[in-house]
C-alpha cells in the first residue's frame, strides 16, 4: 500500500487565494485510477489554507484566546473542506472510490505534535475497498489550543501505522534539489543529513521542502522508500506508482 502526497503547491495556485488547478488536479486523479494500485491520498492547503492560516496567526495557535484567532480557525478549516470537495469530485470522476477524513474529527496535538489519532479508521475504509483521503487542516491542541496539521505530518504517521511500502511526494518541483540546483536522484536517509534544500518559495505556514525533508528523512528511516516527483508533468505520478521514479528516490 502506498500514500500519495498531493502537494498544495500543485493542486491550487499557491499565490492567489483560492485557486483550485482543476486541470492538474483531474489529470493526476486519473494517473493515481491508472496506476492500479491501493493507496491513501493526502492533499495539502495550498491558496485554501496557508493564507489564511498566516493572517490569522493559526501556526502560534491561541494560547492567549483571541477571539479574531477562532474566526479565523473556523474559516480556515471550512476553507480546507471546500478545497477537499473538489478534489473528491476529480478523484471521484476519474473513478476512484474516494471517502475523506477530516483530521480535526480524528486528531489531537499536543504542542505541535500528534498526541491523538483515531488511525484506525483508514486501515478499515481501506480494508473496505474504498480509497481514504485527509488533507491540511487546523486541529484542536492541548497546550496551545489549536494547531495547523499539514499533510505532511500526516503522512509520517500514516505511513507508520498502516506499514505503507512507498509514499510519494507530488510537488512542484523536479526532485529534491542542492543548492546548484541538481536534483539528488537517489540517496538514502543518512545522505540527506545536512545537505542544504530548495523548493517552492510562496506562502507556506507548514516549511515548505524543508519541512517535507525531516519527514522524508523519518519515514525513510522506517525502511519505506520515499519518492519526490513533479506532479505539474504529465505521467510523472502514474510512472512513479509503477517504480519508474523520475525525481528523487530516498531509500531507508
Ligand atoms: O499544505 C497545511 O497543510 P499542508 C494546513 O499539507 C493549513 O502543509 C490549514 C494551512
Amino acid at each position: 500500500m502506498m500514500i500519495i502526497k498531493l502537494g498544495g503547491s500543485i493542486i491550487t495556485d499557491k499565490k492567489a487565494t483560492c485557486s483550485f488547478d482543476d486541470d492538474v488536479t483531474t489529470r493526476l486523479s486519473r494517473e493515481i485510477y491508472e496506476s492500479g494500485k491501493k493507496c491513501v491520498i493526502v492533499h495539502g492547503a495550498g491558496s485554501f489554507g496557508h493564507p489564511l492560516a498566516k493572517k490569522y496567526g493559526l501556526d502560534k495557535g491561541n494560547g492567549d484566546g483571541d477571539e479574531k484567532k477562532l474566526e479565523g480557525f473556523s474559516q480556515t478549516h471550512s476553507s480546507v473542506r471546500k478545497l477537499n470537495l473538489k478534489v473528491m469530485e476529480c478523484l471521484r470522476n476519474a473513478g476512484i472510490p474516494a471517502v475523506s477524513i477530516s483530521p480535526l474529527s480524528i486528531i489531537r496535538c499536543s504542542d505541535g505534535k500528534i498526541e491523538k489519532f483515531e488511525w484506525e479508521i483508514f486501515k478499515k475504509i481501506l480494508e473496505s475497498g474504498l480509497v481514504p483521503v485527509t488533507f491540511g487542516d487546523v486541529v484542536l491542541d492541548s497546550q496551545r489550543k489549536f494547531c495547523i496539521c499539514s499533510g505532511d505530518l500526516l503522512i509520517g504517521e500514516l505511513a507508520k501505522k498502516l506499514n505503507a511500502n512507498k509514499v510519494i511526494f507530488a510537488t512542484d518541483v523536479d526532485g529534491i534539489y542542492l543548492e546548484n540546483k541538481k536534483i539528488i536522484e537517489k540517496a538514502t536517509a543518512e545522505e540527506l543529513e545536512g545537505i542544504e534544500v530548495r523548493g517552492s518559495s510562496a506562502v507556506d505556514v507548514t516549511s515548505g521542502m524543508s519541512g517535507k525533508v525531516d519527514v522524508i528523512k523519518d519515514i525513510s528511516r522506517m525502511g519505506i522508500e520515499v519518492c519526490v516527483i513533479n506532479g505539474r508533468k504529465a505521467g510523472r505520478l502514474y510512472n512513479a506508482m509503477r517504480d519508474k521514479v523520475l525525481g528523487t528516490k530516498i531509500y531507508g
